[in-house]
């Protein structure tokens, strides 16, 4: 195999090495790749110093696979272009996740809309990722009606500018070239990524519609509001869900128990709930303080944690490329039949 990974020197992208070497993804050739300031730096992979090359020269190499983690413009215009070589991209960033014809994949929940003809497909939001993977068994048991959702995500999901920002406040009190309009240390901002005209940050739209198309449920009623905290080690979201069908708390916490990729951390006489710090460097999604809504018939309060760099972002994409590869449908094709 062949493999890319397109944003290799950014936060996500160097996670998505770890995973790879981590999980022994098969790469007989491995292709870092980066912006041409960053061309002809070295990155170890596997022990192995690879020099990084331009997006252009991986193109030209037509790899079975390229993983994107390079912000939605350049997945724009290159992914395409990766496609008509036969490559399969899986893509990080926003810019396909709506399209229609392209699938928008969280394993746990619908790899069944996976097709071998899908050459761009669609990693999503790290805050979606660990919202359905903790909602599908619920859903498929008892029907999901309504999201009332209120993250708490991690400085690393806006990258090392933010990180940096932090540790310049906490250092010295005041931050060079900060990420966000206001301190992030000792702080927290109602704010991530930009506002629309309706008052809702793009963040808070990604959790709703990203949502409705992974549970493939347009109807589905969900309101989301998305706080910046300052912690690394991963998101958290508070989410009360209304079902359509009644539920037993115990059997609703089996069903949770049993379900792959779910860790249920809930034992509130002994401390014992998901956060950040011990989710930090996971793959799982942590769910904790299951309870009855109290104030509203056959509803669910919970609390979901995951790391944002791993389940939020490489690690999901890793899982996806995995299926192709176990599929056989990472054979760049089209290479194939253009050099016949
Ligand atoms: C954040 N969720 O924490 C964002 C980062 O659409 O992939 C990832 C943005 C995205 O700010």
């Amino acid at each position: 195999m062949k493999v890319a990974v397109v944003g290799v020197t950014g936060m996500v992208g160097q996670v998505m090495c770890k995973v790879l070497e981590e999980r022994n993804f098969p790469i007989t050739e491995f292709l870092p790749v980066a912006s041409e300031r960053s061309v002809g730096q070295e990155i170890t992979f596997k022990g192995k110093q690879h020099k990084v090359i331009s997006i252009k020269d991986a193109i030209e190499q037509a790899p079975n696979l390229a993983i994107f983690s390079a912000g939605g413009s350049i997945a724009k215009q290159f992914a395409p272009l990766f496609a008509a070589v036969g490559t399969t991209v899986v893509d990080n960033s926003s810019a396909f996740r709506m399209d229609e014809d392209k699938p928008l994949i969280v394993p746990e929940v619908n790899l069944h809309c996976l097709k071998e003809s899908d050459k761009i497909i669609a990693n999503p939001n790290c805050s979606t990722i660990q919202l359905v993977v903790a909602l599908k068994p619920l859903h498929d048991a008892y029907g999901v009606d309504r999201l009332v959702i209120s993250t708490y995500q991690s400085m690393t999901g806006t990258g090392v500018q933010a990180v940096q920002q932090y540790k310049e406040e906490m250092e010295t009190g005041h931050a060079t070239n900060p990420a966000y309009p206001h301190p992030i240390f000792q702080n927290c901002l109602p704010h991530c990524d930009v506002f629309f005209d309706n008052g809702y940050t793009r963040e808070e739209l990604k959790l709703v519609h990203e949502t409705r198309k992974i549970l493939e449920n347009n109807n589905l009623r969900i309101t989301a509001t998305a706080v910046r905290v300052p912690v690394q080690g991963g998101h958290s979201e508070s989410v009360n869900v209304s079902f359509l069908k009644d539920f037993e708390i115990t059997e609703l916490k089996t069903i949770l128990e049993d379900t792959e990729g779910i860790i249920v951390l809930d034992d509130p006489t002994n401390n014992t709930y998901p956060m950040p710090l011990n989710a930090h460097h996971k793959d799982d999604v942590f769910v904790g303080r299951i309870r009855r809504d109290e104030s509203n018939e056959k509803t669910l309060n919970m609390w979901v944690v995951a790391d944002n760099l791993r389940k939020g972002a490489a690690t999901n994409a890793i899982q996806i490329a995995e299926y192709l590869l176990q599929k056989g449908w990472l054979t760049n094709e089209i290479k194939t039949a253009l050099v016949d």
